[in-house]
């Protein structure tokens, strides 16, 4: 049985009928949609066991609490970190990202270095530059060769003593290039500087092993994989985690308090402060479940099917162009495309009269645009309900626009 066949019945929105069609929901590289077991294990909470943690004694105290902690322990199992206060919670992946600028931002010297590349999300950019800025660090990018990948050449010559963080995605939101993480980390670890991984569209959609990446930090959101929106996972690095202060204060992420100074709490929740998303741990861990049971390696091999797929028909479609690294390569489960004379938002509301969703424009990723030389581009992305049929129509219609014009 294809892996959609087994799903689909397993997610109550793709029942919804959208302008008069049946839902084909290509946007999961912004949000995925949930299953069943999700919606109900935060319902569940909610209705049974909800309560503050890490502080009450009474019985759902300690039941949210325990909770809590056992999503913790489902992360760490599914990325293989190697300890348990490796892994953060944190809102998401931009709320990691920032985090980590904020935290490691005051570590930087006027003259020191990040190096970030040229096909980051703006949440990999913006608290770079806040960081750099106010710190009078320097802000640089690995450019992009024409095929869609990193110039690693340049990446060599940029990496200097001076570096002190290389922060990248693991997968590109919009060209689907996957970066050699293990291989840029070896190399900016021999400089001494911190590696920032930006997991957002890796973890929902390929094995993640954190102990062969060998990155410093690792992070993502929980609302791309299957998961409730409002929780992602910081993941660090124990001896680097331990050697930071953290960033962000209050609640439970101390020890003892006096009015001048504080004495932190143990890892992770030194860098939990506030009431954290236990509910969305709860789905989290659900959404896990469900990945698991399904099997990452499945997960990968059926999305990438439909991604080659609709890459290999979309660049038979005369007028459509295609972004990123070829078919045949080793990509992430998204398409980025634009057909000649038309905006990519109108793209975009023309296959929505169809019932298909998917996203256009910038896709927070400016700086790739401009170097694209595009103001923006449509783009499907799959997930593990996406089926063969669903990537057909967005085929045909691509197809009808065009004639249509
Ligand atoms: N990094 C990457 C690579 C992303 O794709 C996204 C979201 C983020 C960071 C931010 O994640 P968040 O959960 O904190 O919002 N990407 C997209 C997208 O491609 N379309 O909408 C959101």
């Amino acid at each position: 049985m294809r892996l959609d066949e087994r799903t689909r019945p397993d997610f109550p929105i793709l029942e919804r009928v959208v302008n008069g069609h049946p839902l084909v929901y290509l946007d999961s590289a912004a949000s995925s949609q949930r299953p069943r077991t999700v919606i109900e294990a935060m319902g569940q909470y909610y209705a049974r066991s909800h309560a503050n943690v890490h502080r009450s004694i009474h019985t759902l105290g300690e039941e949210a609490t325990e909770l809590y902690e056992a999503a913790r322990d489902r992360v760490q199992r599914f990325i293989g970190a190697g300890s348990r206060e490796e892994v953060v919670f944190t809102r998401g992946t931009t709320d990691g990202l920032s985090l980590l600028a904020e935290t490691l931002g005051r570590t930087l010297r006027a003259g020191d270095e990040v190096l970030i590349t040229e096909l980051e999300h703006h949440s990999n950019i913006i608290p770079w530059q806040l960081a750099t800025r106010d710190r009078g660090a320097v802000l640089k990018a690995v450019p992009l060769r024409d095929d869609g990948t990193l110039d690693l050449e340049a990446f060599e010559r940029l990496l200097t003593r001076r570096t002190r963080v290389v922060a990248f995605a693991h997968v590109s939101n919009v060209l689907g290039t996957i970066n050699p993480v293990a291989e840029m980390s070896a190399r900016a670890r021999q400089v001494g500087a911190f590696t920032v991984v930006d997991g957002a569209q890796a973890a929902p959609h390929l094995p993640l092993d954190i102990s062969l990446l060998g990155c410093d930090f690792y992070v993502f959101s929980a609302h791309k994989m299957l998961g409730p929106t409002g929780i992602g996972v910081l993941y660090g690095r124990r001896e680097v985690l331990e050697s930071l202060e953290p960033g962000r204060g209050g609640s439970e992420m101390i020890k003892e308090v006096w009015i001048d100074r504080a004495q932190w709490n143990d890892l992770p929740w030194r860098f939990e402060p506030g009431t954290p998303p236990i509910a969305e741990a709860v789905g989290l861990t659900a959404a896990i479940e469900y990945l698991e049971k399904l099997g990452m390696e499945r997960v990968l091999e059926h999305e990438r099917a439909l991604t080659r797929q609709a890459l290999e028909g979309l660049a038979a479609v005369p007028g459509v162009n295609v972004y990123g690294p070829p078919a045949r390569t080793d990509r992430g489960a998204v398409v980025a495309f634009t057909v000649a004379g038309l905006h990519p938002h109108d793209v975009a509301a023309l296959l929505d009269a169809e019932g298909i969703a998917v996203r256009a424009g910038h896709h927070c990723a400016m700086p790739l645009m401009r170097r694209l030389g595009v103001v923006g581009t449509s783009r499907a992305s799959f997930s593990v309900f996406n089926s063969p049929d669903e990537v057909g129509r967005l085929l045909a219609v691509v197809a009808e626009l065009r004639t249509a014009l």
